[in-house]
């Protein structure tokens, strides 16, 4: 007998000891009234860490990404994302609902979704009225979760950075997993966001807290998006409890992350060896891994509702299986999930 395996994303963790142990004595205020003093901290330290002016706590990755739309752009505007980004596919449309722009989608000719400034400045409007909307907002991706988890470096983020700003257009980072990339590449979350207009990273994803986000900028900025917040229905009251799990997140969590990128290494390096599936174990930097089962003679639901039968899940999408590594996943987990999945290829089934 077998635990579940869950690999259907990092979101699935629950909260260490530590995490519950701080949420049991944590201090707390009234948030909205700005009072809670672990909420407070939270956003200080991150503040700090990330080396911005000021920073919010919000109650999801979409959320924050959503307030940093809104506080950048105005109706009538285009915000260009990746054609795979998770602001594009999986945030139910909120840029045209909540801020009425237009996203301008381009597909990376990257296969990992990193856009570069030379596929960027074609798309761009500036200075034609009466015909095209203006470019109110460029948004990127640290990593980038549907193109497997890949990484931006802190040069390739600054030139698109420094390039838009010539143009007067501003950059947000949809920096979910911004700790992944950082341990992947070696380099600080400050040097990877250094000229972003606003960043928004998740606690609640690799970092393993239970919920929330944190939305970084200037003071400027971060003081609309607090209105923004409140006004999407964000305003947490005695919200310590859970800030106080973020802030174990962020102290202890980035340690350990690339235990996830070690087993995300090993878990591509063995599906690569199974017949039928496609996946190049050099692409995989940081503990998300995504492979095509098109060649193995099943959908990719055929293949992820066997694996669930065998306790193990995944998620799928189009000719795509993705799973992702996180700390409830060993190393033993992953051999498991291996040998399943040769199972499962070559008919091997009971
Ligand atoms: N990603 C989730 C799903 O929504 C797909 C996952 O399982 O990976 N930006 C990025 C890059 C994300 O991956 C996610 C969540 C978000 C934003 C949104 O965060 P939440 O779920 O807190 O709104």
């Amino acid at each position: 007998m077998f635990s579940v395996i869950d690999l259907r994303s990092d979101t699935v963790t629950k909260p260490t000891p530590a995490m519950r142990r701080a949420m049991a004595e944590a201090e707390v205020g009234d948030d909205v009234f700005g009072e809670d003093p672990t909420v407070n901290r939270l956003q200080e330290r991150a503040a700090e860490i990330f080396e911005k002016e000021a920073a919010l706590f919000v109650p999801t990755g979409s959320m924050g990404n959503q307030i940093a739309i809104k506080v950048h752009t105005k109706p009538g505007d285009e915000v260009i994302a990746e054609a795979r980004s998770h602001i594009l596919n999986y945030e139910m449309a909120t840029p045209s609902v909540v801020s009425g722009v237009l996203i301008r989608s381009i597909r990376a000719s990257d296969e990992g979704g990193i856009l570069s400034w030379e596929e960027i400045e074609p798309e761009i409007h500036v200075n034609q009225p009466y015909y095209a909307c203006p470019t109110g907002l460029i948004c990127l991706e640290n990593t980038h979760n549907f193109g497997g988890g890949s990484v931006m470096t802190a040069t390739q983020t600054a030139e698109i950075c420094h390039k838009a700003h010539e143009l007067g257009i501003p950059v947000h980072l949809d920096g979910a997993r911004i700790f992944n990339a950082s341990v992947a590449l070696g380099s600080s979350v400050a040097e990877l966001t250094r000229y972003v207009d606003s960043v928004q990273f998740c606690l609640s994803k690799g970092l393993g807290a239970p919920v929330g986000s944190i939305l970084l900028g200037s003071s400027e900025f971060i003081e609309q998006a607090r209105i923004w917040r409140k006004r999407l229905g964000g305003g947490m009251r005695q919200v310590g409890v859970l800030a106080a799990a973020g802030l174990v997140a962020l102290e202890e969590s980035p340690k350990r992350l690339f235990l996830d990128h070690e087993n995300a290494k090993r878990l591509a390096e063995g599906l690569a060896n199974i017949k039928g599936v496609r996946i190049n174990p050099e692409r995989v930097k940081t503990n998300i891994v995504i492979f095509d089962v098109s060649d193995t003679g099943k959908t990719s639901l055929e293949v992820c509702s066997l694996l669930k039968e065998r306790g193990i899940l995944a998620i799928a999408f189009g000719k795509f299986i993705r799973m992702v590594t996180h700390y409830d996943i060993s190393r033993q987990d992953i051999e498991r999930t291996l040998q399943v999945m040769e199972e499962i290829l070559n008919d091997n089934i009971h």
